[in-house]
């Protein structure tokens, strides 16, 4: 796929730049060898002259690979550089990763589980992780840049041309990891503007249970995925396991009101406390929407 972040040429030009030097060596190197095989063969040359040392041929096959190898690294290198120094003027974005969405927090506190972005300008982007090793990767923008628990990791583009470009997590997260996907829409200026002065209407009902990624883990059909059902959910007795041992809860508003903002503080046994806590990836009004979506399934 044509690239559309304003580095990309530079990183589609030192993968073909190297898979080009690669491909001629293959060819070259295989062709020479054959050819080496056949004409000194043993047969053909019953009582071989020894050679013993060549100056000029070992300088000559020092410096040329030495010299490609370091063409690469400094195309490699001057491509690197462009992509890790952000522009002064780029506007942030923070990147919340976990298992297994992205959601996305503009600096006027605008949440988004899209990423939307003027077109031609830059922007950068603070990566974090709620639990384990994720990796933002947008192929179309050649960006691939990991979120790791514990620290915040930066990366940027520019987009060039307005569109929806797939957006993935490119490291191996656990057992929902392909269900990881998301989008970046570009946008002209305009568009950008309008979509910046309407915060968009909050998703109600059961929609909003899959938009913030609760149904990848949650069934609504009583089978069993990385979490417990949401069918008969309300009223349900589980054994919890928590710090000081084990204990049964009726599920009511409280226990789900906990378990969504601190999920690891009772885990229903049996299943993995894997769950990131959602303190910050809510607002107020979306945990009553979803507690009021949970009682009424
Ligand atoms: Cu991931």
């Amino acid at each position: 796929m044509q690239g559309v972040s304003s580095y990309s040429g530079i990183v589609d030009g030192a993968f073909w730049y190297i898979l080009g030097i690669s491909a001629v060596l293959l060819v070259g190197i295989t062709i020479v060898m054959i050819w080496f095989a056949f004409r000194y063969s043993v047969k053909r040359n019953p009582n071989p002259a020894q050679i013993h040392g060549s100056v000029a041929l070992e300088t000559l096959w020092t410096v040329i690979p030495t010299l490609l190898v370091l063409s690469m690294f400094w195309y490699g290198w001057t491509g690197f550089k462009r992509m890790r120094d952000v522009p002064q003027e780029a506007m942030l974005v923070k990147v919340t990763a976990r298992m297994w969405s992205w959601s996305f927090e503009y600096p006027d506190g605008r949440r988004s589980q899209e990423l939307v972005v003027p077109v031609g300008r830059p922007v950068r982007l603070e990566l974090l992780s709620k639990d384990v090793l994720h990796s933002f990767f947008v192929p179309a923008f050649r960006l691939k840049e990991d979120a790791v628990p514990g620290r915040t990791n930066h990366a940027w583009f520019q987009a060039d041309k307005a569109g929806s470009y797939d957006l993935l997590c490119a490291e191996y997260c656990g057992d929902q990891h392909s269900k990881m996907l998301g989008t970046v829409r570009v946008l002209p200026d305009a568009d950008y503007a309008t979509w910046q002065a309407n915060p968009p209407a909050m998703v109600t009902g059961p929609e909003l249970l899959a938009a913030k990624g609760c149904t990848t883990c949650h069934s609504q059909d009583g089978s069993r995925m990385v979490g417990p059902s949401f069918k008969g959910l309300m009223g349900r007795k589980e054994m919890v396991v928590q710090t000081d041992g084990e204990s049964e809860v009726t599920v009511d508003e409280a226990y789900l009101r906990r378990s969504i903002l601190e999920p690891k503080a009772q885990v229903v046994k049996g299943f993995d406390p894997v769950m990131p806590e959602q303190r910050d990836l809510l607002s107020d009004e979306e945990l009553d929407e979803i507690i009021k979506v949970l009682q009424g399934l």
